[in-house]
């Protein structure tokens, strides 16, 4: 089974996001867009994972949710992207700077599944959300010096992060879904 680690949002965010993917649709000539109900914060990725390891990684997780508090969150104000200018390979929204407490939580995240075998990220953690992929702008003008797009974003509430979830990526009939296993209430 296919898993990662991340925070889910409430209906309202998913809304907003959603907005956000539409502003990207009307400046792009091809883009794939993750599905609202699929958009989410990754906080580790585990891929491919054999079914016996899951009761472990669960356990694990309650630990670290159990020594963990409850934070708020911003989201940032610009979208950033990764990959060349011609073509994004992601186009994502981030976080406002003020985010160490949700670092702290990736860590020990991160932590915990490297001693269940999990390799830690090589390129660091990097928190941000998807909102496209393989994106061609129709201008070149949307792709700002600064490595972020002329695109607005209006100003999101900030939200209080009171779980994550350990999550299962499957294919159904063609399509992505996300299933939370188990989520942890940050409890410490
Ligand atoms: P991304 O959206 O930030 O690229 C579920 O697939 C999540 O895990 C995705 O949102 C993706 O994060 C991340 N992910 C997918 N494949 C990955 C990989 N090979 N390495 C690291 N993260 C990955």
């Amino acid at each position: 089974m296919k898993l990662f680690i991340g925070i889910e949002f409430q209906p309202e965010i998913l809304d907003k996001l959603y907005s956000l993917q539409n502003k990207i649709r009307e400046k792009v000539r091809t883009a794939r867009f993750p599905a609202r109900e699929n958009l989410h914060l990754t906080l580790q990725f585990l891929g491919q994972t054999p079914e016996e390891a899951v009761e472990a990684i669960k356990n694990s997780l309650k630990m670290v949710a159990h020594d963990s508090r409850l934070f708020a969150l911003s989201f940032g104000d610009e979208l950033g992207y990764f990959g060349p200018a011609d073509q994004a390979r992601v186009v994502w929204l981030g976080l406002k700077d003020d985010y160490l407490v949700l670092l702290e939580l990736q860590k020990n995240i991160a932590q915990a599944m490297f001693v269940l075998g999990f390799a830690q990220e090589e390129r660091g953690y990097s928190p941000h959300i998807t909102l496209a992929r393989d994106a061609k702008f129709n201008n070149s003008q949307v792709f700002m010096k600064n490595g972020q797009l002329d695109i607005p974003v209006e100003p999101f509430p900030a939200i209080s992060v009171i779980n994550f979830s350990l999550i299962e990526s499957r294919m159904v009939q063609g399509r992505i879904v996300y299933q939370a296993l188990e989520r942890y209430r940050l409890d410490g």
